[in-house]
């Protein structure tokens, strides 16, 4: 009997985190357990933390810092590359922790403006693609497949 119920527990979970998985939007903790902070391994951490996900309209990155000891803010790439703070895209927030709703596809660029936070490794660069279908069919530009 206690075996069953463990069984049903644990299908339980799994249903659960399968549903999550398949949920349109993701929520996305930025530098997971490091959180939105000054890298110890500078700029790579967050490179690293994003390679290996997918980004689409409609998810949202959490950005997990405390309330005046960092902040974020959207910037276009050549103020990303030179951490500048001049060309803001929206406003920055300065109240942590807080979550972004990805709202539109292409590159996104994020940085701390907080000292040298930024130059020191705080910034964040994603790719957001459009539809949560990868496998949506396109038209095709293929001239084989004119007959
Ligand atoms: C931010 O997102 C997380 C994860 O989805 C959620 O638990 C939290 O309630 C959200 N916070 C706000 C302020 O929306
Ligand atoms: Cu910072």
């Amino acid at each position: 009997m206690e075996s069953q119920k463990k069984m049903i527990v644990v299908f339980g979970l799994v249903a659960a985190v399968f549903l999550q998985c398949v949920a349109v939007e993701t929520s996305h903790v930025v530098g997971d357990s490091v959180g939105w902070t000054i890298p110890q391994n500078g700029a790579q951490e967050y490179v690293t933390w994003a390679s290996d996900k997918k980004f689409v309209v409609g998810d949202v990155l959490v950005f997990s810092f405390a309330t005046g000891t960092h902040d974020v803010v959207e910037v276009p790439k050549a103020s990303f590359d030179s951490c500048s703070s001049t060309n803001p895209i929206g406003s920055t927030i300065t109240t942590g922790p807080t979550n972004i709703t990805l709202t539109s596809s292409g590159e996104h660029y994020y940085i701390c403006t907080f000292g040298l936070h930024c130059e020191s490794g705080q910034k964040l660069a994603i790719t957001v693609s459009a539809s949560a279908s990868p496998s949506a069919p396109s038209l095709s530009t293929n001239p084989d497949d004119t007959y």
